[in-house]
């Protein structure tokens, strides 16, 4: 018997609903993966319970030794994937990747640029309700909203013309590829140093199938659970000349104690995405997403930019009058999870949106392919048209459940 069910049943029953919530469900989530079960076995391990404020060989606590080579190897990995000169493997999650890489390269009260939220961009781009936006003054970019296309001439001018000392490029939805070359040109011009936060994108950028990132910008930085498909966490790429400030921002910047564990489950990840079978998966996660988009296309749904390249993508629901949140919960009921998303220049709020973000990575890790993604779409399509129908919803839920007990996650 497991000693979560003996000594707490509880959660023991909460782990196995989940468990099975995630078997039974199609995850359409962008930013959303399943891990190997190696990965599962490291973040559960004894390594929880070691304190190893500092790095490798330069400790605040005795008895490091051990966990010091799991953080060594977290480290030569990342490096040898991403041809990374600097890394750091120790933020909790993506904002504190951020926090932290701002506190090193900028001050408070300096002008930060990113892409605003509703457009497409994170909260941590600069944001007003998030530490982004309040510690520094923040200007934000956001899209063309006829093309729905980054406009690099135009973050050019706003750069110009404001003459920010931080470009942070990357997003949360946007379906095509970023430009980090011109990102780089802009930076150099306005004199501004450039962050990239390629969280979502850093498993195609890790097998090849996006450009890199690392060659142009000053500071890379990522989630390790999305396309990465690690466990959830963060790290930070940079060039040699900050490695100094980067890590003294993490700790004893923005953070106290690493996480062994999941830092021993970052490697494991890392060595993972090493390997051809990755590089294969990521392809499929490229030519499934594009497949989706497809399909929706040909049912008269509206894609934001009109297709993707990558993993992603964005519909804009307005012809067929539901609301993303509608559509949400619509779907949640037939079990399907999406995230209602802003479309450019949407007339709604964001609670409500005018839009779902539909991501390929989690369907391609469960083995689904071409004949998969025709079906979903034409599940997500009857659930829209018949939405406020609970019968047919409850009746949809049955052939999502057939398909995904084609195609189990963690079965041997
Ligand atoms: N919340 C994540 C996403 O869903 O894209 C980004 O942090």
């Amino acid at each position: 018997m497991s000693y979560l069910i003996k000594n707490d049943p509880e959660i023991a029953a909460i782990v196995s609903h989940e468990l099975l919530r995630e078997e039974h469900e199609l995850n359409l989530i962008a930013s959303e993966n399943y891990t190997s079960k190696a990965i599962l076995e490291a973040t559960g391990s004894i390594l929880t319970n070691k304190y190893a404020e500092g790095y490798s060989g330069k400790r605040y606590y005795g008895g490091c030794q051990v966990v010091d080579q799991a953080e060594l190897l977290a480290i030569e990995r990342c490096k040898t994937l991403f041809n990374a000169q600097h890394v750091n493997v120790q933020p909790h999650a993506g904002s504190q990747a951020n926090m932290a890489a701002y506190t090193a390269l900028v001050k408070p009260g300096e002008l930060i640029m990113g892409m605003s939220l509703a457009t497409g961009g994170h909260l941590t781009h600069g944001h007003a309700v998030n530490f982004s936006g309040s510690v520094y003054r923040a200007i934000q970019y956001g899209v063309d909203l006829e093309t729905g296309l980054l406009n690099y001439q135009a973050i050019y001018e706003l750069a110009d013309q404001h003459k920010p000392k931080l470009i942070i490029a990357g997003a949360s939805a946007y379906s095509r590829i970023i430009d980090f070359e011109k990102f780089a040109q802009i930076a150099q011009q306005v004199g501004a140093l450039l962050l990239v936060d390629m969280a979502h994108i850093s498993g195609l950028v890790a097998a090849g199938v996006h450009p890199s990132p690392v060659p142009y910008a000053d500071c890379v930085t990522s989630t390790t659970h999305k396309t990465l498909r690690g466990p959830r966490g963060g790290f930070i790429l940079c060039k040699n000349n900050f490695k100094e400030a980067i890590d003294k921002a993490i700790m004893p910047g923005t953070q106290g104690g690493p996480l062994m564990h999941v830092i021993a489950a970052k490697a494991v990840c890392f060595k993972e995405a090493l390997t051809p079978a990755f590089i294969t998966y990521q392809q499929q996660v490229i030519k499934n997403c594009a497949l989706l988009a497809r399909e929706f296309i040909n049912r008269g749904y509206v894609i934001v930019t009109g297709g993707t390249d990558n993993h992603l993508f964005i519909i804009d629901l307005r012809n067929k009058n539901i609301t993303g949140r509608a559509a949400e919960v619509a779907l949640e009921k037939a079990g399907i999870s999406v995230s209602r998303s802003c479309i450019p220049g949407d007339p709604e709020k964001p609670w409500i949106t005018s839009g779902i973000r539909i991501g390929s990575a989690a369907i391609t890790t469960r083995g689904m392919r071409e004949q998969e993604c025709i079906a979903m779409v034409d599940l997500i399509d009857d659930v829209i048209k018949h939405h406020t129908d609970e019968i047919y919803l409850a009746k949809i839920k049955q052939s999502v459940l057939r398909l995904c007990d084609a195609f189990p996650i963690y079965a041997e």
